[in-house]
C-alpha cells in the first residue's frame, strides 16, 4: 500500500486550505508551518519554537516558523502525509512509523539498541544519524534533525510487566508501526496500533489494556491516570526527528536551505537540556502521585525480542547500519584491533 494514499492527499488538500497556505502567497513563504502532537509546552514543541526563534533572527525577519501543538492539524500519521504532499512544511514525529517509507528509519526503533542516552545521541549525532536522516530524502522529507524521547515502558490497567510473560492476554497500543506490533507480539502480548490521541479514551475505556511511551508522554498525556502501573523495560530508545517537505525545500535558495539545516542542529541542545529537565520532573511527579513503579530484569525481554532485528534488517545495508550503531563506542577488548 503505498503511504501516500488519495484519502491523504485529499486530508492535505484540506488542511492547507484551512490554514490558507496552499499557493505561494508572499506571506505564506516567509512563515513555515509545523505541526507537533503534543502540548505546547513538550520539548518537542519548545525546541522547534527555538529553531524558529534562530531562524527569524539569522534570516533578518525573512523566515520564521509557526508551531502548531496539540495534534491540531491530525494524528502524527495524517500531518506526515501531508508533509509529503506538500501542505504542511515541517513536521515533528517519533523515526518509527517512518520505516513504513523508509526502511532506514526502523533501526534506531530496534528494541534494546542504545545503551543508553549518551550512546543514542552519539550515533545520531554521527554518520549513522547522517545516513537516517538521508533516507528520507527520496521520499518527500527533508530530514533535518533528531530530538530526543527518552526510553520506552510498557504500562498497564492493573498488571506489572516483570517478565514477557506478563504481557500475555493483554491488548497493547502501539503507534502506527509495523515493527512495533510485532515487537509486542514477540513478546507474547497482543498489539493494538492507535493514534496517540485516543489512547487515553482507549486506556479508560478498556478498549486496550496498556500502552508504553516515556516518562515526559506518559505524563503529559495523562496516560498515567487510565492505567498507573508503570514497568521500567526501557525496551525502545526511538528518537523524534523533524521533517521537512521536500516539496517546499525545492522551493528554497541553497543559502536558506543552509540556513534552517543549521537552525534545526542548533536547537539539539537546547532541546536537550529542556528533554533532560523534564524527564526529571515528570518521573518525580509520577513517583509522588499514585502510580505503582515496578523494575524488571529486562534480560529476558532482550532474549525473547531478538528475532524482531532480523526480521526488519532485510538487507546487508540495514545489517551494516544497525551493526555501526550497536558498537559504537564500545571499548575495544585487549587484542583486538
Ligand atoms: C511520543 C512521541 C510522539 C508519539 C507518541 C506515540 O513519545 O513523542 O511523537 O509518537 O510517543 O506513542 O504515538
Amino acid at each position: 500500500m503505498p503511504f501516500l494514499d488519495r484519502r491523504a492527499a485529499t486530508a492535505g488538500l484540506v488542511a492547507g486550505a484551512g490554514l490558507g497556505f496552499i499557493g505561494c502567497s508572499a506571506a505564506n513563504e516567509r512563515v513555515l508551518r509545523s505541526a507537533d502532537a503534543h502540548p505546547a509546552d513538550y520539548p518537542t514543541v519548545l525546541a522547534v519554537d527555538e529553531m524558529g526563534r534562530l531562524l527569524e533572527e539569522r534570516s533578518e525577519g525573512r523566515l520564521s516558523i509557526k508551531t502548531y501543538a496539540g495534534g491540531q492539524l491530525g494524528a502524527e500519521k495524517d500531518a506526515l502525509e501531508i508533509t509529503i504532499f506538500g501542505g504542511l512544511d515541517l513536521t515533528r514525529v517519533s523515526i518509527a512509523p517512518l520505516s513504513a517509507i523508509a526502511a532506514e528509519a526502523v533501526v534506531p526503533a530496534l528494541p534494546f539498541l542504545f545503551r543508553n542516552t549518551a550512546h543514542m545521541r552519539a550515533a545520531l549525532d554521527g554518520a549513522p544519524g547522517e545516513t537516517i536522516l538521508a533516507a528520507l530524502e527520496p521520499h518527500g522529507l527533508i530530514g533535518l534533525c533528531f530530538y530526543d524521547a527518552g526510553a520506552r515502558s510498557f504500562y498497564t490497567r492493573d498488571r506489572a510487566i516483570m517478565a514477557p510473560e506478563d504481557l500475555k492476554g493483554l491488548k497493547i497500543r502501539v503507534m502506527n508501526s509495523d515493527m512495533f506490533v510485532s515487537m509486542v507480539e514477540t513478546l507474547g502480548g497482543d498489539a493494538a496500533p492507535m493514534p496517540y490521541g485516543e489512547v487515553y479514551q482507549g486506556l479508560m475505556q478498556g478498549v486496550v489494556d496498556g500502552a508504553e511511551n516515556n516518562w515526559p508522554s506518559y505524563e503529559s498525556s495523562r496516560h498515567f491516570e487510565a492505567a498507573p502501573v508503570y514497568s521500567l523495560t526501557r525496551h525502545v530508545m526511538a528518537p523524534e526527528v523533524l521533517v521537512m517537505s521536500a516539496k517546499r525545500w525545492r522551493r528554497l535558495s541553497e543559502e536558506d536551505r543552509a540556513l534552517i539545516r543549521q537552525c534545526a542542529k542548533d536547537s539539539v541542545p537546547f532541546m536537550r537540556a529542556v528533554w533532560d529537565e523534564r524527564s526529571r520532573k515528570a518521573e518525580e511527579h509520577l513517583r509522588a502521585a499514585n502510580v505503582e513503579i515496578v523494575t524488571p530484569d529486562t534480560q529476558a525481554f532482550v532474549e525473547k525480542v531478538k528475532p524482531v532485528w532480523d526480521r526488519y534488517l532485510t538487507t546487508p545495508a540495514l545489517h551494516r547500519l544497525a551493526d555501526d550503531i550497536r558498537t559504537l563506542g564500545q571499548t575495544k577488548e585487549a587484542g583486538d584491533v
